[in-house]
């Protein structure tokens, strides 16, 4: 079922829809009554400029099915517009590119998917917070394979030592353990996420709160074949109690977008330690008097220089797209508007 606030934003002749898979041009969107393929329009194409104004699996959109001609059977149906996002996330293509690939739409939970197993990285972790916050996108984590460790209580709270205000969970789906705590995050209108590497077993997870085994999983005999990945393309499920929970393939690396303010509320004591720099405007570098480099311990500190580097970097990079395809949007108008005149 859709959200009858979101719902109510669309008119007939259009009805309202969510995206729940791409290929490539083609989506799957699903309505309150059914779920059909379809296309988006010429002038939404011709609108759209980068990835992120195409329609993205969670997306609510306004679409409309033209009968076909015995007016029997539906015809194509057509998206018009998109709905507005409550947030996105994405990450920076993988291609080095400056495009950005958005991964879902209209989260109220991402989790951060971590399994403990020698694939347990704190870093990694931190960088999906850092891209999270970066999107404004509210996230949790979700530890896996707890059956995997003797005593998780020390994953659980080195994770909350740089969760920040995110709740950590920790389960087993194969032993059915902790499942429950993925409760308060489900129920009616709730959309949530998950993300992380290919194997921490997000689909497993999510084949548990079906209670049925309906999305493919790693089989055991290949789970040595590392770096394969089961899940392939995004996917929007639906649960019996109205939750929608979005399966994504796992990444393997995470490259950062935007996430300046991100990495500011990850490191939040550098922003609050800041305040006690000499200049107002440091850098944090070599500035005398800078209370951050002064008090922050010397590994916190070389890892914040690397990733506030790493995203000022992207942020500089996503301003000169933003100001190209400005300049271009501008030039198609001076145009057009030439054309006009000489009429
Ligand atoms: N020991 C243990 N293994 C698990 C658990 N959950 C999943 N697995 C196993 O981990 C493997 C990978 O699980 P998937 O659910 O396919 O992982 P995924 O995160 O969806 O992987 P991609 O689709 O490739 O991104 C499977 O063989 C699962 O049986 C768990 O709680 N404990
Ligand atoms: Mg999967
Ligand atoms: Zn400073």
């Amino acid at each position: 079922m859709l959200p009858t606030h979101i719902a109510a934003l669309v008119e007939p002749p259009f009805e309202c829809g969510r995206i729940v898979s791409q290929d490539r041009g083609s989506y799957l969107v699903t309505t309150n009554s059914s779920e059909m393929r379809a296309e988006i329009t010429g002038a939404f194409r011709y609108a759209s400029n980068v990835a992120s104004d195409f329609p993205i699996v969670g997306d609510y959109v306004a679409i409309q099915t033209s009968l076909s001609e015995n007016g029997s059977e539906d015809g194509i149906c057509m998206i018009h517009r998109l709905l507005p996002r409550k947030n996105f996330f994405a990450r920076r293509a993988i291609d080095g590119g400056v495009d950005l690939q958005p991964i879902a739409a209209n989260l109220d939970t991402l989790f951060i998917t971590i399994a403990l197993n020698r694939d347990f990285n704190l870093r990694r972790l931190e960088r999906y917070l850092i891209a999270a916050a970066g999107f404004n996108v509210p996230c949790a984590i979700a530890l896996t394979k707890i059956d995997l460790v003797e005593d998780p209580a020390e994953f659980i709270s080195a994770a909350k030592s740089i969760a920040c205000e995110a709740p950590v969970i920790a389960l087993s789906a194969m032993e059915s353990k902790g499942i429950d705590e993925l409760l308060p995050f489900l129920g009616t209108d709730k959309t949530i996420a998950f993300v992380g590497s290919s194997g921490v077993g997000k689909s497993t997870l999510i084949n548990t709160l079906l209670k049925e085994e309906r999305l493919a999983v790693k089989d055991i005999s290949s789970q040595i074949q590392k770096g394969r990945h089961t899940t392939t393309r995004r996917l929007l499920i639906q649960l019996k109690d109205g939750t929608s929970i979005i399966d994504t393939p796992g990444m393997r690396e995470l490259a950062l977008a935007d996430a300046e303010d991100g990495v500011n509320t990850v490191f939040g004591d550098v922003t609050q330690l800041a305040e006690e720099c000499r200049f107002r405007d440091c850098k944090h570098r070599a500035e005398p008097g800078c209370a951050v480099r002064e008090n922050l311990d010397s590994e916190n500190y070389s890892r914040w220089c690397k990733l506030e580097r790493e995203a000022a970097y992207e942020t500089r990079k996503t301003d000169r797209v933003a100001a190209e395809v400005e300049k271009a949007r501008w030039k198609a108008i001076n145009k057009a508007n030439r054309g006009r005149k000489r009429f």
